[in-house]
Formats: structure tokens, C-alpha cells, sequence
């Protein structure tokens, strides 16, 4: 078996089809590549991975990884032959909370090749590099079998990862019509068919700093906020979510020199009087952190813009940031804006919970993106699980956050500070008993806020960005 051509092979299981094929886009497509189906022949899968061996130099690697789901047999059969350990990273590590996004044994600083069935923009390969890299590894090289001739190895090259794959697609069908499986008039149709889908290589996303963002924030709580964030190097909010006024105001005078945002539910303190406001005004001078208040407001424009200003806590006078659900329209901000016009003052859209079972869904969360540019001038970002658009005036914000566990046995939902900011590529960590819980509280806060620090420069450094 192992004389006949692979990409022959390839043809026979099925792998590759010529005829009309209607893909996920729409598009009509004369070809159809379905590598999965290697797994399903395991002397094809073994014939595979020794050529994708022999295509790389052993010196250059220390792991190996394959690209979920397509790659994963086909890294397994090459650790098997050739004795490299293998690691597998998760597609999906939401719902497995803090759990590793990489699995298995490494070490910082190691060598890693990327192993992928077929490249077509290289956007998979680019995602894999980037989780392998945040958990510290090294990545620049990735070995495939098909290239499609579509502009990934090119990307990828930009990337600075060399890509090396066992043919490009105009040589399988060479091969085939040599071979007489393929008319010349098939060739030329799926090669026509190639050169039209070309894809453009795109071009490398610049992320922009804290500082870069305070100048474009169109907000002026939201301008505050990234500056002093870049200021004391810090992208870390605090809830102290306890009820007695005396342990609350101890607790942000601790982690005040720490954070960028103390986040409060003012309604949950027992002994509530002016004096905590009073307090806690000094403490955010003296600590230069910004306060919002977590009130959730839901109500028509006229009932909120009363909740805000008035009432027993008079919300308006002394939090920077509030935030605000969008489900009763664009009334809610309009209501909110309207009723502190004398204050910088910033609103945060609910556009995403950490909590299981959450009803929002992606529409719903396109909508608050939609409503925050219409009302760029109060709303200043979201509270949300992940970046939700480019448009950097925006603060992404994100609870559910934790090092240690995965959630709470009423529906809290934990990621790491280097998932949310790093991978998600969120903005400010939201922690309350990561650090509140924790036999060290001092010690919590600068271990978070390096946390979500070291997470945003990763980010910022060009490579694989
Ligand atoms: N909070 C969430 N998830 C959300 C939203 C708010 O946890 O989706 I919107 C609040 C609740 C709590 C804080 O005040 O963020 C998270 O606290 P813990 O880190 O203690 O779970």
C-alpha cells in the first residue's frame, strides 16, 4: 500500500471529491476536502505522518500538536513513530472553566510543531500558535498535507512560522490526471475555481495600547480609566461584595494601590450610611482607581433616571461607572445620560454573563455593540466575556474571573486572567473571592494584577498577533 502515491490514496477513501458541492458559505465548489477521514485508515494515517516527518527536521522540535479536530490522528501516529511527546490543545475551554487550555507535559520555552490536515487562509494554524504561545511555548514550524494555494503560507510566513506541506492542491490534481482519475477539463475548472477564491492575506492587526486607547475614547470616564490603567500598570477590579461597611472600606484601602476599578453592589452593605461614600471617595483619591457601581439597571428611562440620582444611595453623585441592561431599549441610556448631565460620568452595557445557563445570545450581545456606538458619548464599553469589537474607544470588562477555581455551586462560571485577557482579549479582570476568599488577600491582589498585566503586554508584543 505504501507504493501508492498518497495522494492517490487520498482520492480513493474519498478524502478528496471532484464534482458539485455546496459549501457552508454558499459557494459552489468543484472540489471537497475531507481529510477526517484519514483516521478511519490506519495504514494511510501511518504512510502520512512518516512523510510529514520526514518533511522536518527533528532538530527543530521538542512537542508536537495537532490542530483540533482534523490533526489530532494524524499528530498522534507521528508521536508514535517517532517518539516526540504530544500535546493536545482544547477548542473548548469556556465551559471547562480554568482547566488548561493545553493539556498534557511541556516546559516554557520549548519547541513546538503545529500539525494540521490542510491550509486555506491559515487562520487555524495562527489560533492554535497563539493558545501554544501564551502557555509559553515557542512556535515556527507547522507541517501539513495539503495547501490549498490560498494565501495561509504566506500569512503564516508573515507570522514568522514556516509551513511545510506534503503537496499543494495543483499538484494532487497533476498527480491525479497523470494517474487518468481526472480529466484535464476537471483540472482546469477546480484550478479556475482555486484562483478565484484566493483569499486576500490579511493584514496584521496592530494591538493598541491603554494609552493609545485614552487618546481615542470618546467617553471621558472610558479616556480616565485607560490612562490611569496604563499609569499603574494595572487592568485588575475589585468587588468586595461584604456587608459591613467597616470590613468593606478596609478591604479597598488594601487593594486600592492595586487596581484600576473598585466595583461595588452598594445595596448589599447592612449598615449603609453617607460616611461609606465619603470614605470611599477618599480612598479612590488617595488610590487613584475609578468606582462603579454594579446596579444592573432594567427599568424604562424615567424610572432609571430616578434609581440613579435619587433614592437612598444616590447613585449618580459618586460612581464613575454604572451599568445598565439593554433589554428595554435605547430609552435605558438615554434615561441614564439624561440624569447626570453636569458629571463624567460612564455606562457599561450588559452584553454577555459569566453565570451557566445565561440567556444571552449573540444577537442580543450584537445589539449592545450596535447601541454603544450610537451613545458613544456616555457608554464607555461592556461588561462581557470576550472582545466584542475593534473599535477601541470601547473598555471590554469581564467577571468570572479566578486562578484557583472553575465556579460556584449557584451557577458562577471561572476563567483564568490570562484566558480573559489574553485569548478573549477582554480588557479589565472583574475579581471578588479570588481575592476576597484567599488566605492572603495582600498577597491576592498583586498576584491578579500581574496576572492580568503580564496577560495584556503578551498581547501587545507583534508576534503571532
Ligand atoms: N458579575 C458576575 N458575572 C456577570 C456579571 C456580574 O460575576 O456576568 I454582569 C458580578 C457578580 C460579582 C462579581 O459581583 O461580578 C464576580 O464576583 P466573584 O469573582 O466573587 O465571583
Amino acid at each position: 500500500m505504501s507504493s501508492t502515491p498518497i495522494s492517490l490514496k487520498l482520492f480513493e477513501i474519498g478524502a478528496i471529491k471532484f464534482g458539485s458541492f455546496k459549501l457552508k458559505s454558499g459557494i459552489e465548489s468543484p472540489i471537497y476536502i475531507d481529510l477526517r477521514l484519514i483516521a478511519s485508515y490506519p495504514e494511510l494515517l501511518k504512510q502520512i505522518s512518516q512523510a510529514l516527518l520526514q518533511k522536518v527536521n527533528r532538530e527543530t522540535y521538542d512537542v508536537l500538536c495537532g490542530v483540533p479536530y482534523g490533526a489530532l490522528s494524524i499528530a498522534t501516529a507521528m508521536s508514535l513513530q517517532s517518539g516526540c511527546p504530544l500535546i493536545i490543545r482544547r477548542k473548548e475551554t469556556k465551559s471547562y472553566g480554568t482547566k488548561q487550555v493545553i493539556e498534557g507535559v511541556y516546559q516554557s520555552g520549548q519547541r513546538c510543531l503545529i500539525i494540521e490536515d490542510l491550509i486555506t487562509s491559515g487562520a487555524s494554524i495562527l489560533e492554535t500558535a497563539k493558545d501554544l504561545q501564551t502557555a509559553g511555548l515557542k512556535i515556527t514550524d507547522a507541517a501539513l498535507i495539503i495547501d490549498r494555494q490560498q494565501g495561509g503560507v504566506q500569512h503564516l510566513q508573515k507570522e514568522g512560522i514556516r509551513v511545510h506541506a506534503l503537496f499543494t492542491l495543483p499538484e494532487i490534481l497533476q498527480e491525479l490526471e497523470q494517474q487518468g482519475k481526472l480529466s484535464s477539463d476537471v483540472v482546469q475548472e477546480v484550478l479556475t475555481f482555486l484562483e478565484n477564491q484566493k483569499t486576500q492575506v490579511p493584514q496584521q492587526k496592530r494591538i493598541l495600547s491603554y494609552s493609545e486607547r485614552a487618546q481615542l475614547a470618546t467617553n471621558p470616564v472610558a479616556k480616565k480609566l485607560f490612562a490611569l490603567m496604563e499609569e499603574k500598570e494595572t487592568n485588575l477590579a475589585f468587588n468586595p461584595d461584604v456587608s459591613s461597611k467597616e470590613k468593606f472600606l478596609k478591604l479597598v484601602d488594601l487593594v486600592g494601590p492595586f487596581i484600576c476599578v473598585l466595583k461595588t453592589h452598594i445595596d448589599i452593605l447592612e449598615d449603609f450610611d453617607e460616611s461609606v461614600i465619603i470614605e470611599l471617595q477618599k480612598l479612590a483619591e488617595k488610590h487613584n482607581f475609578l468606582i462603579f457601581e454594579d446596579r444592573k439597571f432594567a427599568d424604562i428611562g424615567t424610572i432609571v433616571q430616578m434609581q440613579y440620582c435619587q433614592g437612598m444611595y444616590h447613585i449618580a453623585d459618586w460612581a464613575d461607572i454604572t451599568n445598565a441592561h439593554i433589554l428595554p431599549g435605547p430609552g435605558i441610556i438615554e434615561g441614564l445620560k439624561s440624569a447626570a448631565p453636569n458629571k463624567d460620568r460612564g455606562l457599561l452595557l450588559l452584553a454577555q454573563m459569566s453565570s451557566k445557563g445565561s440567556l444571552f445570545t449573540p444577537e442580543y450581545t450584537a445589539q449592545a455593540v450596535k447601541l454603544a456606538e450610537e451613545h458613544s458619548d456616555f457608554v464607555m464599553g461592556f461588561i462581557c466575556q470576550q472582545k466584542l469589537t475593534d473599535d477601541p474607544r470601547f473598555v471590554h470588562m469581564t467577571p468570572g474571573v479566578h486562578l484557583a477555581s472553575s465556579g460556584d455551586a449557584i451557577g458562577q462560571q471561572y476563567n483564568s486572567p490570562e484566558f480573559v485577557i489574553g485569548t478573549k482579549e477582554t480588557d479589565v479582570i472583574i475579581v471578588g473571592r479570588g481575592i476576597l476568599q484567599a488566605d492572603n488577600p495582600s498577597e491576592a491582589v498583586e498576584r491578579y494584577r500581574k496576572a492580568g498585566w503580564q496577560a495584556y503586554q503578551q498581547r501587545l508584543e507583534p508576534a503571532l498577533i
